[in-house]
């Protein structure tokens, strides 16, 4: 059977029985049925801590555990699960970078993110720059919401040490050139990040291919639970970097006065792992896989097309950035209403969307917007969310 939004919306219990349109995926997503219960039968069935415990319970949890590491490093493309480093999110896995790439760093050297970033890949390397004294640069953005790679030689130094950008952006959907940025950073010796926190859930994304050093995701924006984030970095890379939080398992051998280091990946997992969550995301990529990476883009990007035509034709509708490559992120704002009121409104119709600076302060301003609305989609939309959403705008437009 062919790809079905309406069908896939059965697996999800939120939409049971409710008229729930929920366009605000970027934020977070819904849980299958299989998530919720692979979350349960872990607390239910094999809980017990992971890589400590001798008795049988401790390994089956630890074997559940690494088997959800294993399916995170296939749905990358990794060359090996030691390359797998679970987080809480893909904003603890940008400070986990910020803290240890940043421990050489001297006055001179320069940090390069771009003006589209979430406050996750600015604020740390804010603070990575206050504390070693190297210099924060930005690529800026053009008119259609695109990197202005017009005059790399601007960004691109050979001061250029770390450079930190998102694959996908949260507000516009851009879809950005990683492959051609990580060779520019890599010609002048820096290493290269890839956020891919709105491409992971979306696209097929292969790690090894990339040409990026590092890359970050987290569970919840694509059916997995809160809690539970993935930073993979190429292997050489991550055994020669230093911890960056300290506690059980990551270690090697403790004496009072000092300590060695665990092997890759357990030397950045300090403490107790979120194991059932890192459990339940392994089960969302068994959700997503069932579905099929390239139906879910492909249904994505129809579903786009449907949108900015429908939107394109509301009178006093203005959207924000025409990217060429793009992701189902659309960020607008009508004209005469206020984008909280229209959140207001949209919600009494059941209709979820996200208004106000989506963690991109340095975009809006660009944009000259303090506040903005965006819908973002998934698998389960299709075109009657759509439909409903204009419906709304249009209700409330007439109420204004
Ligand atoms: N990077 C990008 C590009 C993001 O969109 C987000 C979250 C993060 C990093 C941080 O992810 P977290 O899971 O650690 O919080 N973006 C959004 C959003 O657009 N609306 O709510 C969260």
């Amino acid at each position: 059977m062919g790809f079905s939004a309406k069908n896939i919306k059965k697996d999800f219990p939120i939409f049971h029985n409710s008229d729930l349109i929920y366009l605000d995926n970027a934020s977070t997503t819904q849980k299958p049925q299989t998530v919720l219960d692979s979350i349960h039968s872990m607390y239910s069935e094999t809980n017990a801590n992971v890589h400590r415990a001798l008795y049988t319970l401790g390994s089956l949890a630890t074997e559940r555990f690494e088997n959800a590491r294993m399916k995170v490093s296939s749905f990358i493309g990794a060359n090996s699960e030691k390359e797998i480093i679970f987080t809480s999110g893909t904003t603890e896995s940008i400070n986990l970078l910020a803290h240890t790439l940043s421990r050489n760093l001297k006055p001179g050297d320069e940090i390069l993110v771009s003006e589209m970033e979430h406050h996750s890949n600015l604020v740390p390397w804010q603070l990575a720059a206050n504390r070693t004294g190297a210099t924060l640069s930005y690529i800026p953005i053009t008119e259609k919401g695109e990197l202005d790679l017009s005059e790399p030689d601007l960004y691109f130094k050979p001061s250029t040490k770390i450079v930190s950008i998102s694959h996908v952006s949260n507000v516009l959907g851009t879809v950005n050139p990683i492959k051609k940025l990580s060779e520019m950073a890599h010609e002048m010796g820096a290493v290269f990040i890839a956020d891919g926190a709105q491409c992971a859930p979306h696209q097929v994304v292969n790690v090894s291919d990339s040409g990026c050093d590092f890359y970050t995701f987290s569970g919840h924006k694509m059916l997995g639970p809160t809690g539970i984030g993935v930073l993979w970095g190429k292997l050489e890379i991550l055994e020669s970097m230093e911890p960056f939080m300290g506690g059980g398992e990551m270690i090697e051998n403790v004496t009072m006065g000092s300590s060695t280091w665990n092997e890759v990946p357990y030397k950045f997992e300090a403490g107790t792992p979120n194991f059932v969550q890192a459990v339940g995301l392994g089960t969302a990529i068994d959700y997503l896989n069932s579905i099929g990476m390239n139906e879910i883009s492909e249904h994505e990007d129809k579903l786009t097309a449907y949108a900015l035509n429908k939107l394109n034709k509301l009178d006093d509708l203005q959207i924000f950035g025409s990217p060429t490559d793009r992701t189902g992120v659309i960020s607008f704002n009508v004209k005469g209403i206020h984008p909280h009121d229209l959140a207001q409104f949209l919600n009494e119709d059941n209709i979820a969307i996200r208004v106000g600076h989506h963690c991109a302060q340095p975009l809006l301003a660009s944009l000259n917007e303090t506040s903005i609305g965006r819908l973002s989609f998934y698998l389960y939309n299709d075109e009657s969310d759509i439909d409903k959403f204009c419906d709304s705008v249009i209700k409330t437009k007439d109420y204004f």
